[in-house]
């Protein structure tokens, strides 16, 4: 293995911390590129703008990098609680939204995911998917200083900013994007572009569409470049050709980049699809994770602070190689997907069992890994993760059921395109899901959104509430009148209703979280345990501390209240229930409608 080729800055201290660094990840960085690029001149290219990002690195982040290397689990710890919204819909603007954190800390939030803020390009951007800079600001939202300034702000208040990192794809007005379409080579040469029809034809064999409605196809022919441009996604996002180091060392820099702006915790978005194999599905390919295993190495290096988090909304099996394994690490946080759409899918059944069979096979997570937890996000809930744990036919059952298209269905969603013959995935707020109109008497439907979010903060993992949910917010059924917004997501991508009480929903969750502070079994290293019970609507998951702290959720997916003996479950002594701090018997444990439990051991 070759020596970091460049001398090491005159700060000693500076020096003498990165000089340990590099002994120990430039080595991993080097293993995961070379079987990818060979050796050559981008290792000087690379080692350079480590050193440059790493001089740069303001003193206070340096500082945090510190801490976090003395304590590496700062993401698993119990008090971790995320939030995540578009900066448009909550605050307006960065500024508007440095001025509603409280709201955040109200909540006891200490993770925040605003989806992307960096300059769009013009007109439909996938939501701020599709990125022209990645140096700045939308300037609807503010500027890079403002993003710097909310970064402190939230530091301050102990929340890690979270950012988007489209590294799949630029919008087709980056400026790389403009010179390749000038005819530069070398831009280029940063896409994939195929030049004849039935090479594109070979490709399409073996590929998947993600909106076969909106944007069927995976190429886009772009006359200026006289060839189809690969676009996984719209034709305006243009993916990025990792198998170009140039490419790499770009984006590992924007990384570094937005790391020394303040960013905690980059979100990789479409992780699976970096990179590209002809007869291939191109998912999750081993080239990919050679990409991200080398971000992580090179922010190990830089900025240590900051965590990686994976988006692959797939299978498990898939999923669990983005957290890597010990000796190679890669992200150090990823969706747990399956379980999230595992308790829509309890929701509508009353069927808890494949919900536990999903906590089982995420005991296989590396223990220095942890899962981002939720209930909804801003995108489709994706019935296809649960492929082999839920047959196809009950699947295509539960999405017609959260489109309202099933006889006594309490959900008001809608159905989301899907390639022809896959089961359709589900749009609409979790609120909406759950079964709350305005206007209605919605009892039922807030205890069963409670439900949802006290299984989920119960979880191993950074639980994450979606903008809104908090307030029980329901659809936007009018969010096709907005310009550029007819993708049917946009149904839960509602602007935030300040004035909205939404019930019980709020304080519900703030509670959630207060009861996490400083619970040892709650630590995302002590995983959630699934335990049988007799009823397949009863799910019951364990929480354990090897020092003996314990907790057991207890979540009935039905609509009827019932008493049942856990005995053999919870076994002797006297448990007490955390959310209302009632006694409960094992021999008598009675569950509410859509009910929900935190039982600890009364005097452990
Ligand atoms: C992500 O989602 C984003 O979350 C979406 O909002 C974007 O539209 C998209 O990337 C393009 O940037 O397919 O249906 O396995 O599921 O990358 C959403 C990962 C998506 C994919 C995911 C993608």
């Amino acid at each position: 293995m070759s020596a970091f080729p460049l001398a090491l800055p005159d700060d000693a201290e500076l020096s003498a911390r990165l000089s340990a660094r590099i002994g120990q990840h430039w080595h991993r960085l080097l293993a995961a590129l070379r079987p990818l690029y060979g050796e050559g001149a981008w290792e000087g290219e690379l080692a350079a703008r480590l050193l440059g990002a790493a001089i740069a690195r303001p003193a206070d982040l340096r500082a945090l990098d510190q801490v976090r290397e003395a304590a590496p689990d700062w993401f698993q710890k119990p008090e971790m609680v995320g939030y995540c919204t578009y900066i448009d819909r909550f605050g307006g603007t960065l500024a508007g939204t440095r001025a509603r954190l409280d709201e955040l800390s109200q909540l006891g939030v200490r993770y925040f995911h605003p989806l992307p803020l960096l300059k769009p390009r013009e007109g439909d951007s996938d939501g701020g998917f599709a990125v022209a800079d990645f140096r700045q600001v939308d300037p609807k939202l503010g500027s890079i200083d403002d993003l710097r300034a909310l970064a402190s702000d939230l530091r301050a208040r102990g929340i890690s900013l979270c950012l988007d990192i489209v590294c799949n794809h630029t919008a087709d007005t980056h400026d790389w994007a403009l010179a390749a379409k000038a005819g530069d080579a070398k831009y280029r040469d940063f896409y994939h572009v195929v030049e004849a029809a039935d090479q594109v034809a070979a490709y399409e064999a073996h590929l998947g569409q993600v909106f076969p409605q909106t944007a069927p196809g995976n190429f886009t022919f772009v006359p200026e470049m006289q060839g189809h441009v690969w676009t996984t996604f719209y034709p305006f996002q243009w993916d990025l050709n990792y198998a170009n180091p140039v490419v790499f060392i770009e984006m590992m820099d924007v990384l570094l980049y937005l790391a020394n702006q303040g960013a905690e915790v980059f979100r990789l978005d479409s992780a699976p699809f970096l990179w590209k194999r002809a007869g291939s599905d191109c998912r999750g390919l081993p080239e990919t994770h050679q990409v991200v295993r080398a971000w992580r190495a090179a922010l190990a290096i830089v900025a240590p602070a900051v965590a990686l988090k994976a988006e692959a909304i797939v299978g498990l099996a898939e999923v669990l190689p983005f957290l890597g394994e010990p000796e190679q690490p890669e992200c150090h946080l990823a969706y747990n997907n399956t379980a999230m759409t595992a308790l829509w899918a309890a929701l509508a059944t009353g069927d808890t069992r494949p919900l536990s069979t999903c906590l089982t096979q995420a005991l296989a997570k590396p223990a220095g890994a942890g899962w981002l937890t939720y209930v909804r996000c801003h995108d489709d809930i994706i019935w296809g993760a649960l492929k082999g744990v839920i047959p196809d036919e009950t699947l295509a059952r539960i999405s017609d059921f959260y489109a309202g298209a099933v006889p006594g269905s309490f959900a008001d969603g809608q159905a989301f395109q899907a390639e022809p013959g896959a089961v359709r995935s589900t749009n609409g707020m979790a609120a909406s899901l759950a079964g709350v109109r305005d206007g209605a008497d919605n009892a039922a439907a807030l205890a069963r959104l409670r439900l949802l979010y006290g299984v989920t903060f119960a979880l191993d993992g950074i639980p994450a509430i979606y903008m809104g949910d908090e307030r029980a917010l329901t659809n936007d059924p009018d969010y096709a009148v907005e310009p550029d917004h007819d993708d049917g997501r946009w149904l839960h991508r509602p602007r935030m209703d300040w004035t909205r009480n939404g019930g019980p929903t709020h304080a519900a969750i703030a509670r959630f979280a207060q009861l996490r502070q400083g619970r040892a079994c709650l630590h995302a290293g002590n995983p959630a345990r699934p335990l049988l019970t007799a009823d397949p609507a009863l799910l019951a998951f364990e929480r354990a501390d090897r020092g003996g702290d314990r907790l057991i959720c207890l979540g009935w997916f039905k609509g009827d209240a019932m008493t049942t003996d856990l005995s053999g479950l919870l076994g002797s002594g006297d448990w007490i229930d955390l959310l209302d701090g009632t006694d409960v018997n094992a021999q008598s444990v009675a569950m509410a409608p859509w009910g929900l439990r935190w039982l600890v051991k009364k005097n452990g």
